[in-house]
């Protein structure tokens, strides 16, 4: 399906009378009243707009580091107070950050629809934070941590809290992020119900991610082949671009409500 590109919202959230474009208005006409199975699938570039680094962008925390000396169970047996500290840098600053209009149109689109599937491989917490109750995390929380020995977990602001770099679990084994590294399996639970709200899908919104990292990735193709609408929201094209029914060509923080308009009004 080719997708309609249509960019730069900004300025124009006001506009209450601003058409949706032709592929999401014929969508909307087939539509009447019928069952409407939302889901957002949302990554990093949906909390830029709140200040936080995306990972492969200009800005992003991949242009400084590489994944494996960070993002990797690896990396944490070889360095595990680098990886620690940085860590806990990012949950500092996700915890100081606030969720933004994007994630909060989200949070507004609960109850508006036959289902809504917040589905995020984000670990900042801002979903929850704007009021999306619970969203599927695919790749685990920065708000908690875990013992990486026993499996205990606590708060990562408790975990930061105490001496050590990384501080040490009450067995003796480290603390970690409860984060999913590359190399390790996505919880079975999240991702299993991620894959049935894709499959049944009529909507698919898919917000802020560059869709390289899978199996996350691979739902845009699931919810696609079984027959979703898929919505890309994201200044970038990404590989997935072409799936799109609808580009929405700017930022999250400003399409999403401009989405919201169409779809929730
Ligand atoms: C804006 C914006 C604005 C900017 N508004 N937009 C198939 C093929 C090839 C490889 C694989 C495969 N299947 C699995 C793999 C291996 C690997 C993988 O995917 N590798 C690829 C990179 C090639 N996957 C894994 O290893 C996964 N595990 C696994 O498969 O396990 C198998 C297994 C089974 C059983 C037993 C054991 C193992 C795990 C993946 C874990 C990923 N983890 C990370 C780190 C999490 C912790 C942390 O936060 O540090 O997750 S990596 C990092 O990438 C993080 C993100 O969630 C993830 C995705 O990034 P995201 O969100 O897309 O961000 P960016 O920066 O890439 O993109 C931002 C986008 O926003 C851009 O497009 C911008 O344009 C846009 N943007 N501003 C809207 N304002
Ligand atoms: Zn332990």
């Amino acid at each position: 399906m080719g997708a309609a590109a249509v960019g730069g919202g900004g300025g124009g959230e006001r506009r209450a009378a601003e058409a949706p474009p032709a592929p999401l208005a014929g969508w909307l006409a087939g539509r009447p009243g019928g069952p409407l199975r939302v889901v957002v699938l949302s990554g990093a570039g949906l909390s830029a707009g709140s200040g936080l680094a995306t990972f492969r962008g200009a800005d992003g925390h991949w242009q400084r580091y590489r994944p494996e000396e960070l993002a990797t169970p690896q990396a944490f047996a070889r360095r595990p107070e680098v990886v620690w500290e940085w860590y806990a840098a990012r949950f500092r600053a996700a915890a100081a950050a606030e969720p933004n209009a994007g994630h909060r149109e989200i949070a507004r689109w609960e109850g508006r629809f036959t289902s809504l599937t917040v589905v995020t491989q984000n670990v900042d917490g801002l979903h929850q934070r704007a009021g999306t109750p619970d969203p599927l995390e695919l790749h685990g929380s920065l708000v908690r941590a875990r013992c990486a020995a026993c499996g205990e977990r606590l708060p990562m602001a408790d975990a930061v809290a105490r001496p050590g770099a990384p501080p040490r679990c009450a067995c003796g084994g480290r603390l970690r992020p409860d984060v999913v590294w590359f190399g390790e399996a996505l919880p079975i639970d999240a991702l299993s119900r991620a894959d049935h709200a894709a499959r049944k899908a009529d909507l698919f919104v898919v917000a802020g991610t560059s869709a390289q990292v899978f199996p996350a990735a691979g739902l845009i193709e699931v919810a696609a082949r079984a027959g979703a609408l898929v919505v890309e929201v994201n200044p970038e094209a990404t590989p997935f671009s072409s799936l799109a029914g609808l580009r929405l060509a700017g930022p999250a923080e400003v399409e999403l409500p401009r989405l919201g308009r169409w779809i929730a009004p």
